[in-house]
């Protein structure tokens, strides 16, 4: 039976005023659930009821919320089968991988509880006697969280356990192709006990959630994961209100093979971030950029390996590559592949949408390997699906001039082992992160993620220890236990002679 969900607002499941859509499995075109697309009128509603929550919310003890967080970490725990089932379902990654996003969101629940306890503010030496200077973190207020289907359930933890922890209440507008995911996350949450109002899930169009949420005066931040057209948009109806931005918006992530690397080491790596996720991470490799003494050898052998990747239905364990998520993504990826054949790029394997039995139920598209010249669009575009562009490099140099020539600046690679150009690598990508022989995902929750340039202009950064920026604000506090009027900048020359 199709269940049909509501919105949750206020600690309740609730019947919404607004038509309902569906959401499906990409494999096999199964109807999974209903959900509404909200009216107005309740997500104003979902943001009162977070204001409201955030007065109590931001007054309980830190280490007080990292407990309920823990609980919640717990549940997660317990549930991690039967929602890594719901992540493949819904969003079509393979079943491991399903597993994979699961675990994140235990890994970063954990790790934010932890922050309750440490939350780090600096004392500072004044620079007059009997005078103690200090900073803390404040929450920022009520928060929007809009979060994309690729990582169904580890992006919205992500975003919601550094809020959390940092003390703001939140209303999540999950991607339409995924509710599912977002609302057993919720169902979790409830579970674990977070007070009424301090989560909000509200499905719905970008157009009146999105827009409204960001636009809503009491939203005070709003934390974004999606493509550029629409991170751009949200950075000026944000910048209207002067309130901070978090955004995440994709890669066109490199991995660079000197001459020297290890091949076998480089090629399970290109194999998992070019096809892993059906290449719909935005950290996945999306260019491979080959030294020119071995480019022969490894496109012979890339091309070997991809035509031996199992395609099919993802919740199948021996599955290699699931569907694409959606229809659009299909149309989308597959426009791509007929340019890179248009702009006469050469097409070494796939190209095609998968067709016969099956796959006709599904969103399939075979691994596809184009050899590409620098400057075109396959080189230069993101394109989100299994499409890895190889591109030849004299040396070195000409390879990071290669890699740092997109507007994107997410995830990079480097596969060497002479150190000089590891190290240089690390100092010369123009990326958040770079991978010294390893591919570009793969990201662990305590360290910071996010970019540069068109992929994070607000430079802010997800998970690790910088989490908690997103959310919370700096308070720099002075106290003066003198019992008399000390004047900083001018009482020091007195006091020098005292
Ligand atoms: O993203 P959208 P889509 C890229 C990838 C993909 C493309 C489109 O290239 O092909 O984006 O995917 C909400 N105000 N990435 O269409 O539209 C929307 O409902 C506020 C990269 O899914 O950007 C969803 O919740 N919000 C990415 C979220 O924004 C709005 C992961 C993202 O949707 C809105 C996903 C509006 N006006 C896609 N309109 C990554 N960085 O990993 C829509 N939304």
């Amino acid at each position: 039976m199709v269940q049909e969900y509501g919105l949750f607002i206020g600690g309740k499941w609730r019947k919404s005023e607004g038509k309902r859509f569906e959401t499906h499995n990409p494999a096999t075109g199964e109807t999974l659930a209903t959900f509404p697309l909200a009216t107005k009128e309740e997500l104003n509603e979902s943001v009162r009821h977070a204001k409201g929550a955030f007065e109590r919310w931001k007054k309980t003890p830190a280490p007080r919320r990292g407990e309920l967080l823990l609980e919640a970490a717990r549940i997660f725990r317990r549930k991690k089968e039967e929602l890594a089932r719901t992540v493949t379902t819904e969003m079509g990654k393979v079943i491991a991988e399903g597993r994979g996003d699961v675990q994140e969101v235990i890994d970063f629940y954990e790790y934010a509880a932890g922050e309750g306890r440490r939350m780090f503010g600096e004392t500072v030496p004044s620079e007059l006697p009997n005078k103690m200077c200090l900073t803390t973190r404040l929450p920022v207020g009520p928060v929007g969280l809009i979060t994309p289907w690729n990582f169904p359930m580890a992006i919205p933890a992500w975003k919601s356990g550094a809020a959390l922890i940092a003390g703001c209440s939140f209303v999540l507008k999950p991607s339409s192709l995924t509710p599912l995911c977002a609302a057993r996350f919720v169902e979790v949450l409830d579970e674990a006990g977070f007070p009424a109002g301090v989560v909000n899930l509200v499905t719905g169009t970008g157009s009146v959630v999105g827009d409204g949420l960001v636009a809503h005066p009491d939203i005070r931040a709003i934390s974004f994961t999606g493509g550029v057209d629409t991170g751009k948009h949200v950075y000026e109806s944000a910048a209207k209100k002067m309130i901070k931005v978090g955004l995440e918006l994709g890669g066109k992530n490199p991995i660079i093979a000197m001459d020297d690397a290890n091949l076998e080491l480089l090629m399970d790596g290109v194999m998992f971030g070019a096809f892993g996720t059906a290449g719909q991470r935005c950290t996945a490799a999306s260019r491979l950029i080959v030294h020119q003494k071995i480019y022969d050898d490894v496109v012979d052998e890339l091309v070997e390996r991809a035509e031996k990747l199992r395609i099919g239905n993802p919740i199948d364990e021996k599955t290699d590559m699931g569907p694409v998520a959606s229809a659009d993504q299909q149309k989308k990826v597959l426009e791509y592949i007929d340019i890179g054949k248009k702009e006469d790029d050469k097409l070494l394997t796939g190209g095609a949408k998968l067709t016969g039995g099956s796959y006709d139920r599904g969103f399939f598209i075979s691994p596809t390997v184009f050899a590409v010249d620098r400057k075109k669009r396959l080189a230069l575009e993101e394109i989100f699906g299994p499409v890895l562009s190889v591109l030849k490099a004299k040396d070195y140099e000409d390879a990071v001039a290669i890699a740092n020539s997109v507007k994107y600046g997410l995830s990079s690679s480097i596969y060497t082992n002479d150190l000089r150009w590891a190290f240089r690598a690390m100092h010369e990508l123009e990326a958040g992160i770079t991978y010294v022989n390893a591919p570009t995902i793969g990201a662990e929750v305590q360290l910071p993620f996010g970019g540069t340039k068109e992929t994070g202009p607000t430079d802010t950064r997800e998970a690790g220890s910088t989490a908690l920026e997103e959310f919370t604000y700096w308070k720099t506090v002075y106290v003066d236990y003198s019992g008399r009027l000390q004047r900083a900048q001018i009482d020091t020359e007195k006091l020098a002679g005292s």
